[in-house]
């Protein structure tokens, strides 16, 4: 079925294939979706665009780097000038410094800390309020965290901090877009091997926790968060927001 047929949804956050955002992306593309993306500055620039006219031409590419205003002011100006309204918006950016990462916590620099805030859960703030006038018709907004912000995950530190941060956001904006038909939901997906997962010190053994103790025995298939994407982006989960939704085989049950 097109669950997404006439819907138009931007996409922040491909850095290559593996990324969680070209997962959601390749999840709502097979549902009708016409899709936008922005990336991070000309380092990622050929990369995405390989990847985007290989498996979906025609899409927008837009650069946009979230530490900058002027960039996401840009970038949402230019899907209003080409596509005059905007239905969802996939958040699928997190950055910490990887010396602030290995620290312990309570080591964790003044800049490290700012900047892990600034990029990780302040950018969702910056974005919804730049893309609420474009969302006309309702919209719904997501972004990804991981459990690290609700529990002590050994090595998570900064990034934890940054996603608790984020979580609340998403109920605040939830609470405030609410009456303008505008939903904000988190995903709170598994481990998954990407770049940013690179960072993540011994994330081999976080793979084999997973394996072994998650109600269903295996790690989190990217693709299964591009489907939880695909429902929250659409109208099916018209009831839903300030949710945080697990997808990682039932792991936080788990005591
Ligand atoms: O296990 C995992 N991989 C999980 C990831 C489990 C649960 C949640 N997540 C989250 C991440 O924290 C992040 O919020 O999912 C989101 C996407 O991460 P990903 O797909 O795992 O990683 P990646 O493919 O690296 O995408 C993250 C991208 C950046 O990549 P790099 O690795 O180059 O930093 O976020 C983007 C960038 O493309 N990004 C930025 N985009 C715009 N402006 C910025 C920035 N300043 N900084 C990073």
């Amino acid at each position: 079925a097109n669950l997404m047929e006439g819907k138009r949804v931007l996409i922040m956050g491909v850095a290559n294939k593996r990324s969680i955002a070209w997962a959601i992306a390749k999840s709502l593309h097979n549902h009708g979706a016409e899709l936008a993306f922005t990336y991070q500055g000309e380092r990622l620039e050929r990369k995405v665009r390989e990847l985007v006219d290989a498996e979906m031409p025609g899409s927008m590419l837009i650069e946009c780097d979230v530490t900058s205003d002027e960039q996401i002011q840009s970038a949402f100006h230019k899907i209003e000038e080409e596509w005059g309204s905007l239905d969802g918006l996939v958040h699928s950016i997190a950055f910490a410094k990887s010396e602030d990462l290995d620290a312990p916590f309570h080591q964790t620099s003044r800049d490290g800390y700012a900047l892990a805030q600034d990029i990780s859960a302040y950018s969702l703030v910056a974005c919804a309020k730049a893309a609420k006038p474009l969302m006309k018709n309702g919209g719904s907004i997501i972004t990804m965290t991981y459990l690290g912000a609700e529990r002590v995950i050994p090595n998570y530190n900064v990034m934890g901090v940054a996603k608790a941060a984020l979580e609340a956001s998403v109920r605040y904006l939830a609470s405030e877009l609410g009456p303008e038909g505008i939903r904000v939901n988190a995903i709170s997906a598994g481990p998954i091997r990407t770049l940013a997962a690179k960072g993540v010190k011994d994330f081999n053994s976080v793979l084999h926790v997973v394996e072994e103790r998650a109600p269903l025995r295996r790690t989190t298939d990217p693709a299964e968060v591009g489907d939880t994407a695909l429902f929250l982006c659409s109208d099916l989960s018209r009831g839903v927001t300030g949710e945080v939704i697990h997808v990682d085989s039932g792991f936080n049950i788990m005591g």
